[in-house]
């Protein structure tokens, strides 16, 4: 009886304090940005994963959590798009191969030149170091000073180093994203 009354009570409070948030997800192709939306929407990490064209829409439900998804190409005819998608949204997640140390200038570059966009002032960034569980790849420390990560202003900046493949991390991306959620 009382699991009873408990499921019920879950049940009311999912609908009654179920919080929402819009993300954008931008960064360079091949950095893991569907990878990153497969794995929290499914759980299940695959190699099997083709480059984006244009753009992929995606709502993935966590607990009370519900996240609506723009998966954003990376390839360079596509970047131009970026700011359309991140405008208005509770925030952007800039993901970057932390393995691939010689794109760090050309993700900086276009990291900046997002941000510098009015539209997008005081939008909260989440920059992902992803593919941790690559030899070699930057830990946090380096990549803030590569993305020049320090020099941001007038928003919300955190960065973590992850791994889709290993989910490594995974957790705290969840936690920092129901902080955004209202
Ligand atoms: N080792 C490793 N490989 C990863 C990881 N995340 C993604 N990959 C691989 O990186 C490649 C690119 O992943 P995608 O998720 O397609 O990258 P994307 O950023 O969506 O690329 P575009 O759609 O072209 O912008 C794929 O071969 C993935 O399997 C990771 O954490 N570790
Ligand atoms: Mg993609």
């Amino acid at each position: 009886m009382t699991s009873f009354f408990s499921s019920v009570f879950y049940w009311f409070s999912s609908i009654f304090f179920s919080k929402a948030a819009e993300i954008s997800v931008v960064g360079l192709q091949a950095s893991g940005k569907t990878s990153f939306v497969n794995v929290i929407g499914s759980g299940q990490w695959s190699e099997d994963v083709v480059p984006t064209v244009a753009f992929n829409y995606r709502k993935v439900r966590k607990g009370n959590i519900t996240l609506k998804i723009w998966d954003v190409a990376g390839q360079p005819k596509f970047r131009s798009m970026w700011e359309r998608y991140c405008n208005g949204v509770d925030a952007i997640i800039f993901v970057v191969d932390s393995a691939d140390t010689e794109k760090f200038d050309t993700a900086r570059f276009e990291l900046h030149q997002l941000l510098s966009q009015a539209s997008l002032n005081g939008v909260p960034l989440l920059v992902l170091g992803n593919k941790n569980d690559v030899d070699g790849h930057a830990p946090v420390k380096d990549l803030i000073k590569a993305l020049q990560l320090d020099k941001i202003q007038g928003r919300p900046v955190s960065c973590y180093s992850c791994s889709m493949k290993s989910q490594h991390n995974l957790d705290i991306v969840l936690r920092w994203l129901a902080e955004r959620s209202h």
